[in-house]
């Protein structure tokens, strides 16, 4: 039923302003009546207006703003991500759906969007808020032919894909704060939560998390939230079309995955967009033997291999693989 349900929403469209009649439907499509009338009944339960006439045919009206797999591949142009996405109007986690669906055997590039998370997950436990209608709330399941400790890059990839995408959609100037946030100005606009599964010589999959505000205003924000997050409509000042932004997110995911650049060109690639480089930042380090300890400095290189070095106010330099940056703003406040 859902080439079916392809196939007449393809010729739909096609027709669009024109009724098109079932009969013409069944006939292009070599199905029965029945079988296009079944299509057009799940095609409004999605949520596509479409009008039905007698003698006349059917019209479609209104598509909904609801990122839809058919929706998303119409003018997706991409060879690895996307071949296969689905779509849900709720869900605990699309990183859980997506790690399941890995285990299963679903292909390298497949995307699990959601509408809304009810456990939209940050990293360390954190929760991310994903309501309604409002952003991209999506994982893309990778399955790099690279060991284990070297994922850690396609972080750093997807948040050029991400910078890139809004920046061909809404002509604003994101910036990366090192290892996995997407910041416009001093906010937070994205956040991507990589988790890895596989051998240590060899990655089995990765499933990368990526929420992206987009249509909210001040208001759809946890008052926790209201003075460090943004979404790409706060900060154009108009409503941003999600299926736009997406298939052009997908896009650049695709094109870089297929490069594949090492970590040294990535880290190049990403330099004139770094929101952390150069800034005076305090990081909380996760693991190895500064765990715990709270480091204040000037953030002053990436490495070839993708550690960010601080150099404190002694002049010591430290090396970090992981850890939560926050970064000095203009009024002296950490973000
Ligand atoms: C992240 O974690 O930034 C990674 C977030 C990844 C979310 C995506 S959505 C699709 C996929 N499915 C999932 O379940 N997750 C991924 P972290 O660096 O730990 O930041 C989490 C912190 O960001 C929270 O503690 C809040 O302070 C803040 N936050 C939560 N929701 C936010 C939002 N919508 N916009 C901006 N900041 C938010």
């Amino acid at each position: 039923m859902d080439r079916t349900k392809k196939a007449i929403l393809e010729l739909l469209y096609k027709n669009q302003g024109e009724y098109l009649s079932g009969e013409a439907l069944a006939c292009q499509l070599k199905i029965s009546r029945t079988a296009v009338w079944k299509g057009i009944r799940i095609l409004k339960t999605e949520g596509y207006q479409i009008k039905g006439v007698p003698h006349l045919g059917y019209l479609l009206q209104n598509v909904p703003d609801l990122l839809l797999p058919a929706e998303i591949a119409r003018g997706l142009h991409t060879q690895i991500i996307g071949r296969e996405i689905q779509h849900f109007p709720e869900i605990d986690s699309t990183n859980t759906r997506a790690r399941a669906l890995a285990k299963t055997g679903a292909p390298d590039g497949t995307v699990v969007v959601a509408e809304a998370q009810t456990a939209g997950r940050g990293r360390r436990g954190r929760s991310w808020e994903s309501p309604p209608g409002l952003g991209l709330w999506m994982t893309v399941l990778l399955r790099p032919k690279v060991p284990l400790q070297e994922t850690a890059r396609f972080t750093l990839l997807s948040a050029l894909a991400v910078v890139r995408a809004v920046t061909r959609v809404c002509a604003l100037s994101p910036r990366i704060k090192w290892p996995n946030d997407v910041l416009i100005g001093d906010r937070k606009v994205c956040g991507i939560l990589a988790e890895a599964s596989g051998e240590l010589e060899m990655a089995e999959y990765l499933a990368v998390g990526i929420g992206l505000n987009v249509n909210q205003e001040g208001s759809h924000f946890s008052p926790e939230l209201r003075r460090k997050a943004t979404s790409l409509r706060l900060a154009c000042g108009r409503m941003v079309d999600r299926l736009v932004l997406i298939r052009a997110l997908l896009e650049e995911l695709d094109g870089l995955y297929l490069e594949q650049p090492g970590f040294p060109e990535l880290v190049d690639l990403t330099r004139p967009y770094s929101a952390t480089l150069g800034a005076r930042v305090r990081v909380d380090p996760v693991g190895g033997a500064t765990e715990g300890q709270c480091l204040t400095g000037r953030a002053v290189a990436i490495t070839p291999d993708g550690w960010l070095v601080i150099e404190d106010d002694a002049g010591r330099r430290q090396v970090l693989h992981a850890g939560d940056v926050s970064i000095r703003s203009a009024d002296g406040g950490y973000v």
